[in-house]
């Protein structure tokens, strides 16, 4: 098949997501067209069956805020036009399904398919400001197909958009082979040059994310465990994090990395994975640092409890409990043989049920289901 990825290039989830499947699809011999406005940064290097196509958006003076979404749209219907395009898959609903459809609109209504996924905060959040709450609708409404990465958000959806209409669940994936936990790559030594033990957080550092509470744990921790916390990232959120560390007198056991594109070399090299949420659709950072054998404590809020097995793999605390949580890194902390168990089920969770190889057909067959209708219409 053709299939025009539509994503945002950045380092959230969404666009990871998009990334990783559009190179699984090509590996598996479609020809996969990424549009976006600059390279999504896990595209790397020259891939076989893989394009890029640049939106460039006119900055013409007049503009206050330039359209980006007609740019986007002129860039679909370019490419479906050159390259025949089957279907266009929009990641994140704003503005890439409502792009999507207008592109089709152009072509008349008969252009390639449009299937839609929904991540999260298009939905939980930014989805619900009422300046995009009906556009949002119209794109899911519109396209052919839509999916959730969780059944905790497609339940949402439903309700808050008011909307009848399937949305197929198809869960998060990762490359279990690359994130492996192998720790070739890792620098523990530098991390912890005496022997502490590393907690690691990694987001885009944005309020939902609750960065902050990452610091206090490191605090509670460090009460009884002699502990670091790397955060890998940037955002809003990274200045009230240092303040609360340096009030807490931790500053100098956090350690502030930027954002990292190889995160797979730091994933493996931690102890435990902290990922304390106020929502959290799927959390795909929770899976990756499974994947790499390290356990993760969140909040028990969103789609978490898909991926995490509370006091099995990890553990699910109420949001904003910090002292439960810390209290939970010190138990496996300072138990080894609990430790090892947490880390082989965390692994064998990833493998067994959202390795890249079992998710990623699961869009194939919604591909060819889709265009399957289109032939009988
Ligand atoms: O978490 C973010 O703020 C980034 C956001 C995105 O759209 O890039 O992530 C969302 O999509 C990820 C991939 O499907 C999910 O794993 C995240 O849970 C989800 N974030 C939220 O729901 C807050």
């Amino acid at each position: 098949m053709k299939i025009a990825i539509i994503c945002y290039p950045t380092h959230g989830g969404s666009g990871v997501l998009a990334t990783e499947l559009g190179v699984c699809l090509a590996q598996r011999g479609h020809q996969v067209h990424f549009i976006s406005y600059s390279a999504p940064f896990r595209l790397r290097g020259f891939q076989q069956n893989v394009f890029y196509h640049e939106v460039d958006v006119s900055a013409y003076p007049l503009f206050k805020f330039p359209p980006y979404d007609l740019s986007l749209a002129t860039k679909i219907l370019e490419v479906t036009k050159e390259y025949q395009l089957d279907v266009i898959h929009a990641h994140y609903a704003i503005p890439h399904a409502i792009s999507a459809y207008l592109a089709r609109q152009m072509m008349s209504g008969q252009g390639p398919r449009i299937v839609t996924t929904l991540h999260g905060t298009d939905i939980t959040l930014v989805g619900k400001d009422a300046s995009f709450y009906e556009a949002v609708r119209f794109g899911i409404l519109q396209s052919d197909a839509v999916t959730a990465v969780s059944h905790y958000l497609a339940q949402r959806t439903l309700e808050e958009f008011h909307i009848r209409k399937e949305i197929q669940v198809i869960h998060n994936f990762v490359d279990t082979e690359r994130f492996s936990g192998c720790t070739q790559n890792c620098r523990r030594d530098f991390f912890a040059p005496n022997g502490e033990k590393l907690l690691m957080h990694t987001s885009n550092f944005r309020p939902v994310k609750r960065l902050s509470d990452t610091v206090k744990i490191l605090a509670h921790v460090r009460q009884q465990v002699d502990a670091r916390l790397l955060l890998a990232g940037e955002g809003p959120d990274r200045q009230e994090s240092h303040e609360w560390a340096v009030k807490l007198g931790v500053h100098d056991h956090v350690i502030f990395l930027g954002t990292q594109d190889y995160i797979e070399n730091l994933l493996g090299c931690v102890d435990l994975f902290l990922l304390p949420s106020s929502e959290e659709s799927f959390g795909l950072a929770a899976l990756e640092a499974m994947s790499c054998r390290t356990p993760v404590i969140a909040s028990n809020v969103g789609g978490l409890p898909e991926v995490i097995s509370h006091g099995v793999d990890g553990y699910l605390l109420a949001m904003g409990d910090v002292e439960a949580m810390a209290q939970a890194a010190v138990s496996l902390l300072r138990d080894p043989q609990r430790m090892a168990e947490f880390r082989n089920r965390a692994r064998e969770k990833a493998v067994t049920q959202f390795d890249m190889h079992r998710i990623v057909p699961q869009y194939e067959r919604l591909y060819e289901r889709t265009l399957h209708q289109k032939t009988e219409a």
